[in-house]
């Protein structure tokens, strides 16, 4: 090798001659996302390898963790800044020398374009592939659409496209979407040893484009697409982007190469104009902002290298095994010895299920048990870093857990409580060091749902706060800071909407007709369907618990004490709002449910009215509105995003509607202060305009401002 020359290109893409070799590294942290330097960076490395008579090959390489995550995603909704990607990717493939992009880490969306651009790809052992755009709203728009059918074929690239999972590199491998793996773990030098090869054996360029689907495979082709198209209603009901990535593979069998590309790029545009890209987008970043809390920001994580869990009941065990899949060792803490074999059965049970069901192997299972152990003794938990408490929901007996971890526990043990509404500062203030008390609510079921409440008492330090978010991190949960009321964030709001459904029903309308409603909008079901997975004596239980303190202006709508009167609790106990007949799991209506409702409306002398979806929609997502901003406002919420990763990962909010505060802000806040106010007018007690609403509303402002200035 002669000695490396560098090139003037642009910061974030640099180049180097290394003899024959134009290596050319995009060094732009943290992700080597492709924005506008990028591309302009990549579009002069390419430019002077081909003005170079001494380039004989390209290499680019991705320095850092990552080769390319993609487009960056914050130009999105900008006005475009040349060159466009599928501009820089048209350049790569033109280049008149081969191009060879070495991989490692992922090569996202756009960046996997790039690869699929360039003309020989090779991938490390930790490379992962995948064209997510879907996720956002998006269909690939640099090419991959044209690129990746020409390349693995039809199928396999509208798996890769509607999916948006990642595959690893052997089955990029075995796709034919790279053309070797290495076993190194240098990107350069794996890369370099290719170029060798292919310049030994005097390797061509390569163009992508130049690939047909043969007419041998050209059915088989069809047919993948007719059934992608054929599955798009049931997989991705209420998506725009699905269809437009099957539209645009489609072109790859019925057009040249130049007018798929056309079609793709106005598909991507179309697609970047609708609100469910903003909504997808705001999703991901909001995702990432609620990580960012001010505790985190001044404390480092306390050391977390062993938990407890007291209880192994359904939540204690699916909080053990979240815990032992992120490879924690667990100490199970029960009262007697017939209640921890329980909870060791509990845990058991779910591994076991993994297991008949092919998603884990059996030694895989017991290594994770293994790292189970149980004892009735509380003195067991001596040396762990956190406990989480999921006993019993009542101040009593929760006090009680609390005094033995507060004998027990070594000094600095984190120890946490998994109410879901109680209150921790009451809590804390039973225990010698309320500096270590914090709430970790899980959502059930724990090991699975991706939702982790931080909840921040007022007490408590810094430093534990921080490591329930490294918890989070470590479990792969995303966790959302609250502050400490009745319900935090999530059931708070939840009651509240779950309110205006009841009166809904009161007024007319059918549980049937309203769970069908909010399916419509876009959540997997609607609030009866999940009192009866959840269970009817749950929420009972609560109602009989509040119904002292509740306010007596506001009506009280007993139906649901009714069904939970003759022991219809749901799925569980064969029938509640729906009937499930022999152990069934989709629930049929229940002409004796409405019945019942029909006599309630007549007894509260109730004329019922009828309400079109929209009537339904508008009243259930004002309540839920209504209350998010009262969350916000009151500080429970840091910022709006807070409340709609609240309920985007732990209640359904339809992901592609951004969450409940980002779909008030596209609604218009007028709009949805003008409903509440007209709805008040028949219900003043319980439409009460949120402050925060009526604020924002009268200075034309949006929640979107309030997730600026909260940030950082
Ligand atoms: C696309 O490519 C369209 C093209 O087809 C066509 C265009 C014409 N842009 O997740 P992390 C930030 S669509 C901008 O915490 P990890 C992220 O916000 C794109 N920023 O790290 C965070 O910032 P901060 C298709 C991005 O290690 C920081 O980087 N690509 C982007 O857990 C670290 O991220 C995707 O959808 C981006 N593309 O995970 C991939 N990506 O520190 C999206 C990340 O300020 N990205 N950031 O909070 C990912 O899936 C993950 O970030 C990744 C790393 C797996 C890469």
């Amino acid at each position: 090798m002669t000695e490396p020359q560098q090139s003037p290109t642009m910061d974030v893409v640099t180049s180097r001659r290394e003899g024959p070799v134009w290596v050319v590294t995009i060094d732009h942290p943290p992700v080597n996302a492709l924005g506008v330097e990028v591309r302009r960076g990549l579009m002069a490395a390419i430019e002077a390898a081909d003005r170079d008579a001494d380039v004989r090959v390209v290499l680019i390489l991705g320095a850092g963790r990552h080769f390319i995550a993609g487009a960056d995603i914050r130009e999105f909704g900008r006005p475009s800044q040349a060159p466009l990607l599928t501009d820089v990717c048209n350049r790569i493939e033109a280049c008149t020398k081969p191009v060879v992009a070495a991989v490692q880490g992922s090569a996202l969306g756009g960046g996997l374009e790039v690869v699929l651009a360039a003309h020989y790809r090779v991938a490390l052992p930790g490379a992962k592939f995948a064209l997510p755009e879907v996720t956002l709203g998006l269909l690939p728009g640099a090419g991959g659409t044209q690129r990746a059918p020409r390349l693995i074929g039809v199928e396999a690239a509208l798996n890769l496209m509607l999916d948006g999972k990642p595959i690893g590199a052997a089955q990029a491998l075995a796709l034919g979407l790279v053309d070797r793996q290495d076993a190194g773990t240098d990107p350069v030098a794996a890369g370099l040893a290719y170029v060798q090869e292919l310049l030994a054996s005097q390797a061509p360029v390569r163009p992508t484009r130049d690939r047909q689907i043969a007419a041998a495979d050209r059915p088989a082709a069809q047919q993948a697409l007719d059934a992608a198209r054929a599955a798009l209603d049931k997989k991705y009901r209420g998506l725009f982007s699905p269809a437009r990535i099957v539209d645009a593979v489609q072109a790859v069998l019925d057009r040249s190469f130049d007018e798929g590309l056309r079609l793709e790029r106005d598909a991507f545009v179309q697609c970047l104009d609708t609100p469910q890209r903003q909504a997808l987008i705001h999703a991901f970043f909001a995702e990432r902002e609620a990580a960012k809390v001010p505790e985190a920001g001044r404390a480092q994580p306390r050391p977390l290298d062993r938990v407890g869990v007291v209880g192994g009941g359904t939540m204690g065990a699916g909080i053990a095994v979240a815990m032992l899949d992120a490879g924690l060792p667990v100490v199970m803490v029960e009262r007697d010895e017939p209640s921890l074999e329980r909870g060791r059965a509990n845990v058991a049970k779910v591994y076991d299920r993994l297991v008949q069901r092919g998603r884990l192997d059996a030694a895989e299972r017991d290594r994770r048990l293994n790292l189970w152990s149980g004892a009735t003794d509380y003195q067991a938990l001596a040396e762990v870093d956190l406990v989480v408490e999921a006993v019993f929901e009542d101040m009593a007996v929760k006090t009680a857990v609390f005094a033995e971890l507060d004998r027990v526990c070594k000094p600095g043990a984190a120890l946490a409580s998994n109410t879901s509404y109680l209150d921790i500062d009451q809590l804390a203030r039973t225990v010698s060091r309320p500096q270590d008390v914090i709430g970790l609510h899980f959502f059930s079921p724990a090991n699975i749902m991706k939702l982790l409440e931080i909840v921040v008492p007022a007490q408590v330090a810094d430093d534990v706060v921080a490591t329930g978010f490294a918890l989070a991190r470590r479990l792969k949960k995303v966790a959302v800071r609250a502050g400490v009321c009745d319900g935090f964030i999530g059931n708070r709001i939840l009651a509240v909407y779950r309110q205006a459904a009841d009166y809904l029903l009161a007024d007319g309308a059918s549980p049937y007709q309203i769970d069908q409603a909010v399916r419509h909008f876009g959540f997997p079901m609607g609030p009866y369907q999940m009192m009866d997975l959840a269970g009817g004596d749950i929420g009972w239980a609560s109602r009989k618990r509040r119904a002292p303190t509740r306010d007596p202006n506001l009506r009280y709508v007993p139906i649901a004490d009714r069904l939970c009167e003759r022991g219809w609790f749901g799925q569980k106990t064969g029938r509640g709002w729906y009937l499930y007949p022999e152990g069934s799991r989709t629930g049929q209506e229940d002409p004796e449910v409405q019945a019942i409702v029909d006599q309630e409306r007549q007894d509260m002398g109730i004329v019922p009215r009828t309400f079109t979806e929209e009537d339904i929609l508008r009243r259930y997502l004002a309540a839920m509105i209504n209350e998010a901003a009262n969350v916000v406002h009151q500080g429970i919420a840091l910022r709006p995003l807070d409340v709609d990763v609240t309920m985007l990962y732990g209640y359904g909010f339809p992901r592609y509607r951004g969450g409940p505060l980002h779909y008030a802000d596209q609604v218009g806040l007028d709009t949805v202060l003008a409903d509440i106010r007209a709805f008040a007018a028949q219900d003043p007690h319980f439409w009460i305009p949120s402050p925060l609403l009526v604020e924002l509303a009268g200075r034309g402002g949006s929640f979107k401002d309030l997730n600026q200035s909260g940030q950082g």
